[in-house]
């Protein structure tokens, strides 16, 4: 009798262990799976200068402005902006989306008004004259704001309009 019961209940034991063994399969498949992304960054990716289909030229001002402010590029189109400074104030260039601003903001006041090293950032010391090279996405808005103490704040933003 004991053994006939023993018979029994084996293949459904098995059959349990089988599923929870796939289960945990399942889950671990799932916390492990690497986030990929095609770019660091949403609006777009860091490009080399020789590449450019264009260069922009934008001044940054003790005015607290960019100069232009206003943009306009084509989707993919792979610029350069010469950044320059005929001020005595250091400028940054931040280019991004709202969040990314946001979090630059925060940053820099942490950070006491640190230099960058990201490629989406060019800081432009007084009196010169720095390049950085983007590749747009698709139509949409990109931002670009100051980050060093207080200009941010006081309006040193400027918008970069994807559309074409
Ligand atoms: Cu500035």
């Amino acid at each position: 009798m004991t053994r006939l019961l023993t018979r029994a209940a084996a293949p459904t034991l098995i059959l349990a262990l089988a599923l929870t063994v796939a289960a945990c399969g399942q889950e671990t498949g799932e916390t492990t799976t690497p986030e990929t992304t095609e770019s660091e960054f949403a609006f777009g990716s860091p490009a080399d200068a020789a590449d450019a289909d264009r260069v922009i030229e934008i001044q940054t001002t003790d005015a607290l402005t960019f100069e232009p402010a206003d943009i306009t590029v084509a989707p993919g189109e792979t610029v350069t902006f010469r950044l320059s400074n005929d001020g005595a104030l250091v400028h940054d260039f931040t280019l991004g989306d709202q969040a990314t601003q946001d979090e630059h903001e925060a940053e820099m006041s942490e950070m006491d008004g640190m230099a960058h090293d990201e490629p989406n950032v060019a800081t432009i010391p007084a009196g010169e004259t720095v390049e950085l090279t983007w590749t747009f996405g698709d139509e949409g808005t990109v931002l670009i704001g100051c980050h060093q103490p207080g200009h941010y704040a006081a309006g040193m933003t400027g918008r970069i309009t994807v559309e074409g």
